[in-house]
């Protein structure tokens, strides 16, 4: 039953072309002390598409304006002639094409949203998409209406030196009073979402960049003055993905100048404005003193993927915001690729894959499930999820799976000729792929409209008699919110068959066909496909799934002696690491059967064996050992096993399994470290960090002795570290354990790094995500410490984030606590920035994956912040999860 004031659901089905185009746009933005006033000159026409739609009434879109001035063709409008309500100026009987100057007033001061225009640490900075703009000027808020902008930015000189918009600066001049302003020209026409403004006080590093057609680019950084030693790795990453784009894509940069602005007030990581890239700075400040090696990681592809937007996103870009996937899974998958380019690809794999699997198959069996191009939501700001950007580029990765690299580069050279300078669909993507290669996707669209996780079920045969072997696939999608019927996808299975040598054999099947060597793939298209080989002689080993080619759930039943084979032998690779962690899982399991029986915990052997050979085989690359080590998150091992989650068993045979390993393998571990020295120097390469991640996967195991020796190595390396990814891990490795040392270390690590506000996020963050028993009680202190602040999404995420999100043991804590925590903050929240604690409250939509003492706990506290008056964000996420 719909409640009242529910808000109103937006349907892909009632999509309708506007009635109204907007051509230019002239913006006077004026800030002042108190507020901003925002002079819009628009040039409007009814759209000719559109069958008499001069005859309807012009319908403009703001949230918290204040008009002051309406005009058309420099008229005066009576009062009688528009309409204004919470969301909407309505203005009839406007001529087929004239001129709208609108006046608005606004306060950026007191906007904790961080969407539209706002301030963060005494600039002014902007955020419009999906729809902020609507909170700058009444507009059609609307990615399909696209319009020249022109842009004049005012403010005092002295406080807002800089002054910046999209496209080439114009004209720059003095005003009275101490103020100035500058004119900025975007030739391009765009979407208002991707508007951008920044005014303050900023030092600037200046770089450029030649295009294959020689033009030189002049590009920008813009950060605090006392970040200036953290801008080379994000300039040398924007050039790389530049020159990348070329070769890869044929994509040239387009204006003189590209900017990017790092701020510290911000939802997210990063945002693609046109010409104006507008940054967290946790995704573009990086040196080695401050900054993790995962943190130069996230630098490099968050810059790359926001310039890649330029082409995919901005240059073509999306009709509606169902189709959001159309610039996100695509520009995800590229920068997946360039970031693979420049490092170890395989690594690069096995990460993107885990983050798949454990969140994005997480939300897939949700109640917030929904297909990559949603068919309906609240609020779309909802809809920037795993699914939209990590299955949504598993999705293009299968296209270039399916149709291999060239293929893939016809297509998007036709929808990148086809479509520039237009709103399009996921449709004409696909149809672009389909096009340039002769094939048909209709099948392969369902990917687009379906939603879940299917589950490809594999059984092997072998029949000695008649050398043949064969793989039996079937799949099978559970019922999501919305669509109880699911059908067949089409599936690329990416596979190997290995002789007893470990080599590949060739595959022939029985009807003749040959799979092609250069791309070994099976095309499952039905529920369920038997495929026959030929001429095998020996019973081999079966590799499915190589590469993770499709985003399903795999169930392939192979003994632990079969595990172990591919994890030495297998050439994928992925595989290779997924054999690992499979054998893992399986000890795993058996170590939580011993917790629940209250039974002694006893490591298989051949594991122990597996993990020695993988830690004294110097041949082996450090990168896939270090991986290979890793053991599953606790948040992996609660999407994979069965349900209820079993919070506990899970913790505590983790912790058990990691102990054993290190009392067995302790000499081993010791000898690692020995011949993984600390750098003397820092440098962001390969081979160098995968050194670091070796010796520190080490430390981690040593630690979880945490005796006297362990203990001295960690406390050293903390001390003696040059970087902070040896520093952290050391730290981290300490907090987390029960010695004593820790709270002389925590606040001399505060004490070094306080003026360091992403170092502090590190030290809130390895804090939280203590395993140790106080660490809710920990958690809330720590948000009255100085450094917290509840305005700053760094500071939530560092905190709050990662208590609910990485400390599964401590916020499911059988007495509520960790949810009543939790829902408090989402309350609070709601009211500041309902973006974030939309966010947050994602983590109870999970309360159906627990036992039923916890579901109660977490489902009291949804209908707790339910009583609240809550922001569409927060209401759409809270009402789904409670009516599952
Ligand atoms: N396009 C932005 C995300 C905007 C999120 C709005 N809630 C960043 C990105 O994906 O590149
Ligand atoms: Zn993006």
């Amino acid at each position: 039953m719909k409640e009242n004031n529910a808000p109103k659901t937006i349907r892909l089905a009632d999509y309708k072309a506007p009635n109204y185009l907007i051509d230019t746009v002239h913006l006077d933005v004026r800030i002042y002390d108190e507020y901003t006033d925002v002079v819009a000159h628009l040039t409007v026409r009814a759209n000719p598409q559109v069958p008499n739609a001069s005859a309807q009434p012009l319908e403009l879109v703001g949230a918290d304006l204040e008009l002051l001035a309406i005009e058309i063709d420099g008229e005066a409008v009576s009062s009688e002639r528009y309409q204004i309500d919470e969301e909407t100026l309505t203005i009839s009987n406007v001529p087929a094409q004239f001129s709208l100057l609108t006046m608005t007033r606004i306060n950026p001061k007191t906007n904790t949203s961080l969407e539209g225009l706002y301030v963060s640490k005494g600039m002014y900075c902007t955020q419009c998409e999906a729809e902020g703009f609507r909170k700058i000027t009444y507009y059609l808020d609307r990615p399909d209406v696209m319009a020249k902008f022109t842009t004049r930015v005012e403010a005092d000189k002295q406080a807002y030196p800089v002054l910046l918009s999209n496209g080439n600066p114009e004209e720059r001049g003095d005003l009275d009073n101490g103020r100035h302003y500058v004119i900025w020209e975007d030739p391009f026409k765009k979407p208002c979402y991707l508007f951008a403004l920044v005014a303050g006080d900023l030092s600037v590093v200046e770089d450029s960049f030649v295009t294959t057609s020689s033009r030189e680019v002049k590009l920008q950084l813009y950060v605090e003055p006392h970040d200036l030693d953290k801008c080379d790795h994000a300039m040398d990453s924007l050039k790389r993905s530049m020159a990348w784009d070329e070769e890869v894509y044929g994509r040239e940069y387009d204006l003189d100048i590209y900017m990017v602005v790092a701020v510290s007030h911000f939802n997210m990581g990063a945002m693609e404005n046109k010409g104006l890239n507008i940054f967290n700075t946790s995704c573009v400040l990086a040196n080695a003193k401050t900054t993790t090696d995962m943190g130069f990681q996230r630098v490099e592809s968050v810059i790359a993927h926001e310039y890649f937007h330029n082409w995919s996103g901005n240059r073509v870009t999306c009709r509606d915001w169902f189709q959001l996937s159309l610039k996100e899974g695509f520009t995800v998958f590229r920068d997946q690729q360039f970031s693979a380019d420049m490092g170890s690809a395989t690594v690069n794999r096995i990460d993107d894959v885990n983050l798949l699997k454990t969140v994005q198959f997480a939300e897939d069996s949700g109640p917030m499930s929904h297909p990559i191009r949603p068919d309906s939501y609240i609020e779309i700001n909802n809809f920037y999820t795993t699914t939209v950007y990590e299955k949504g580029a598993e999705v293009v990765r299968m296209i270039h799976r399916l149709l291999g690299k060239d293929g893939f580069r016809k297509g998007s050279d036709l929808y990148f000729e086809r479509h520039d300078g237009q709103a399009v669909t996921c449709d004409d993507f696909v149809k672009a792929m389909e096009d340039a290669n002769g094939v048909d996707l209709s099948l392969f669209r369902r990917w687009y409209s379906q939603a879940g996780t299917p589950q490809l079920t594999v059984t092997a045969d072998y029949r000695a008699d008649q050398q043949q072997f064969s793989l039996t696939f079937e799949q099978i999608t559970l019922p999501t919110p919305g669509q109880p019927e699911k059908l067949p996808l089409h599936i690329p299975v990416a596979i190997g068959l290995l002789g007893p040598d470990g080599q590949d054999l060739p595959l022939q099947l029985v009807d003749g066909a040959t799979v092609d060597p250069a791309n070994p793939i099976l095309e499952l298209k039905a529920a369920k496909e038997t495929f026959v080989f030929t001429g095998i002689k020996e019973k081999p080993v079966a590799s499915v799934l190589r590469g993770f080619s499709a985003p399903v759930k795999l169930c392939f039943e192979q003994t632990r002696d079969e595990l172990a084979f591919l994890m030495s032998n297998d050439n994928d690779g992925f595989n290779r690491w997924n054999a690992a962690q499979r054998l893992t899982v399986a000890v795993l399991c058996d170590l939580m059967q011993a917790y629940e029986a209250q039974q002694p915990l006893s490591v298989d052997p051949q594991l122990m064996a597996a993990f020695r050979s993988l830690l004294t085989d110097e041949s082996l690359d450090q990168a896939m050992v270090a991986k290979m080590l890793e053991l599953p998150t606790e948040q992996f091992l609660a999407e994979l096993l069965p349900k209820p989650v079993q919070v506990d068993a899970i913790h505590h045979a983790r912790e058990g399994l990691k102990k054993s390993l290190a009392e067995g393998l302790r000499s081993e571990l010791e000898q690692v470290m020995d011949r993984c020295p600390l750098d003397a120097e820092y440098r962001y390469e390969v081979d160098v960090v995968a050194r670091r991640s070796l010796r520190n996967t080490c430390l981690g195991y040593l630690m979880s002795i945490a005796d006297d020796r362990a203990t001295e190595h960690c406390v050293q390396q903390y001390h003696q570290a040059t970087n902070m990814t040896d520093q952290l891990a050391a730290f981290r490795s300490l907090v987390h354990s029960d010695r004593q040392e820790k709270q002389r270390i925590i606040a001399d690590f505060y004490d070094q790094w306080q003026a360091e506000a992403l170092v502090v996020d590190q030290w809130f963050m390895v804090q939280a995500s203590s395993p140790q028993r106080d660490t809710l009680e920990q958690v809330n202190g720590l948000m009255k410490h100085p450094a917290f602040e509840m305005t700053n999404p760094n500071k939530i995420r560092a905190l709050i984030g990662a208590f609910c999100n990485n400390n599964p043991v401590n916020f499911h804590r059988l007495d509520g606590a960790g949810y009543g925590f939790l829902a408090d903050q989402i309350i609070t929240l709601n009211k500041l920035n309902p973006q974030v604690a939309s966010r947050m409250a994602t983590i109870m939509t999970r309360w159906a994956n627990y036992d039923k003492v916890r579901a109660d706990l977490i489902k009291a506290q949804l209908k707790r912040i339910k009583t609240e008056k809550l922001s569409p964000d927060v209401y759409e996420v809270v009402t789904k999860a409670l009516n599952q």
